[in-house]
């Protein structure tokens, strides 16, 4: 739920980065600390065991400046991928105001793209959040690796609804070309929401991680 503290004029907002393990939830953060100005960003707090998988989550405070006289905070998180850290994932979904949903690109990846769909979904409700309203973003990410999915692939298995999608390397640090001859060419595919069909609610929600989505960001 987006807080808002009309003493202080501040307003802050939560954002989940979900999806399996090891496709890039962390990297995505890493991504957006190691871009963001310094006066923007807050400490990155990571929990990770001796091998670099996330223990309990990461979180990225970033400071958006003053909109319409609040101060405008986003708070990021991530959720352990591996099936076993369930209750974290779930505690960490709470109050969430939207979900990015990380999702690895590469074809044997696919099932577990859908049970951390599935998981979501569950975990969601079980927070009394219901998951056709909280806007969602898809991230399509791992696109440099040649066992990637073709997008129609991945949008007809993981995104029934039309939800806003972007393509992205998480581990790259600048904007990979764009690969799709649209009159959009030039932009940097991460960079471009697709979305079929959605709400505002969901564009809205996709525009604080543009700068985040520059292929880089992915
Ligand atoms: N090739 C490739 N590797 C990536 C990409 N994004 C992340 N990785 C790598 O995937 C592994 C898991 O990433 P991590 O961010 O820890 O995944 P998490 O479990 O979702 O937090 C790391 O070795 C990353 O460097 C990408 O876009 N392409
Ligand atoms: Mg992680």
């Amino acid at each position: 739920m987006v807080l808002f503290n009309y003493s202080t004029k501040e307003l802050t907002a939560k954002v989940v980065y979900y999806g399996p393990g090891l496709c890039g939830k962390t990297t995505n953060l890493q991504w957006i600390h190691e871009k963001t100005p310094i006066k923007n960003k807050g400490k990155m707090l990571s929990l990770a065991t001796e091998a670099d998988r996330t223990l309990f989550f990461d979180f990225l405070p970033i400071d958006l400046g003053t909109i319409r006289g609040m101060k405008t905070r986003i708070q990021l998180y991530t959720v352990p991928g591996q099936v076993f850290y369930n209750a974290t994932r779930r505690m960490v979904l709470k109050g969430a105001d939207c979900v990015v949903f990380v999702a690895d690109s590469q074809e044997p990846v696919l099932d577990a793209n859908l049970d951390a769909l599935a998981n979501l979904k569950e975990n969601l409700e079980a927070n009394e959040i219901d998951p056709g309203e909280i806007p969602t973003v898809l991230q399509y990410n791992k696109r440099d690796l040649p066992n990637a999915l073709p997008l129609e692939i991945l949008n007809e298995k993981l995104n029934p609804r039309g939800l806003p999608f972007f393509e992205a390397v998480a581990i790259q640090t600048r904007r990979a070309p764009t690969h799709d001859p649209s009159p959009s060419r030039g932009r940097p595919a991460a960079a471009r929401p697709r979305a079929r069909h959605g709400g505002r609610a969901l564009r809205r929600a996709a525009r604080p991680h543009r700068p985040a989505a520059g292929v880089g960001a992915g």
